[in-house]
């Protein structure tokens, strides 16, 4: 288990809580029950990265380059040093840049790795597209490599950009910028949104996506959860919270099929912010739906 306390890639301060909060739930206690040994890691732990909004002047369009720069590639040094062993890789956000770190790692390790993105957002914006700079809308874009070479700030120059946009499938989507529409579709990479969700049901997209990415039924598979893809009637302390998403039960079952195929080797919890909830009610339906992920993604429902 790999902790990583960040906000950086947004303004929202408060998600740098989720680890601690979902850890406070009992994360720990419950993986162990379901026969996991867990080890903690900690990458971000004691590194004095510094908070400013270190605006580029080469590269204003996005915001605290160097921040995140710095922080990912910890994470994902750690996780490199982790997959030596063979672990199940499960990286608790923070918010979601924090994937940079994580997926690139576990791409080193397995490199016919199969992605699967649940969000209400694509964060595939490049450097070019993205409207708010935050890089936590832009995950995607480098892991798959498509920003411009020479508008790539030099923090974020390490990841190799290697995602093939055949490996990587979205569910979830609802909120997705203009700019990334035209990326999914230059790309032809398989999104499905909640209009698909609706029109075919959450079984059948599943199986859509898992045929599109993973046609032999036989590569490793991620999973970067990011929790703003369930409805904020359930997970109401998320930063950019957007109505009509999925159910609880459907993000779980989501996370309870992946387990059943054996092949999921990694996934990632973020964007959880307890300090966005308007009551204790709201903090708890956030975190126990957070834990709940992990646990059903690591076999808990599995008879
Ligand atoms: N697309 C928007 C952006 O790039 C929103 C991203 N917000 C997220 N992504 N929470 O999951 O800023
Ligand atoms: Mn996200
Ligand atoms: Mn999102
Ligand atoms: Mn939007």
């Amino acid at each position: 288990m790999v902790l990583a306390p960040f906000s950086g890639g947004q303004l929202k301060y408060g998600v740098e809580k989720g680890p601690d909060f979902l850890l406070k739930h009992g994360l720990e206690k419950d993986l162990v029950e379901l026969g996991w040994d867990v080890t903690i890691t900690e990458p971000l732990k004691g590194k004095n990265l510094a908070d400013s909004n270190d605006a580029d002047s080469e590269f204003p369009t996005v915001k605290k380059p160097t921040l995140v720069g710095e922080t990912t590639h910890l994470i994902n040094q750690t996780i490199t040093d982790s997959l030596k062993d063979d672990k199940f890789i499960l990286t608790l956000g923070g918010d979601h840049s924090i994937a940079m770190g994580s997926i690139s790692a576990v791409l080193e390790k397995y490199d016919d790795l199969c992605l699967l993105w649940i969000d209400a957002h694509a964060d595939i914006n490049t450097v070019e597209s993205t409207e708010s700079g935050n890089l936590h809308g832009c995950p995607v874009s480098f892991l798959m490599g498509v920003n411009p070479p020479d508008k790539i700030p030099k923090s974020l120059s390490w990841i190799k950009g290697n995602l093939k946009p055949n490996r990587i499938a979205y569910i979830g989507l609802r909120d997705v910028d203009e700019g990334e529409k035209k990326i999914l579709k230059e790309n032809n990479i398989k999104a499905f949104s909640m209009y698909h969700i609706d029109r075919f049901g959450i079984n059948k997209v599943i199986e859509m996506a898992l045929q599109a990415i993973n046609p032999t039924g036989k590569s490793p598979l991620m999973c970067s959860f990011d929790v703003d893809a369930i409805d904020p009637l359930y997970v109401p302390a998320t930063g950019t919270p957007v109505r009509g998403g999925l159910t609880l039960r459907e993000g779980l079952f989501l996370t309870e099929r992946l387990a059943e195929t054996g092949n999921l080797v990694a996934l990632d919890v973020v964007e959880c912010n307890p300090d966005l909830a308007q009551n204790e009610t709201h903090v708890l339906d956030t975190i126990s739906a957070g834990c709940a992920i992990a646990r059903c993604a690591l076999g808990e429902t599995l008879l």
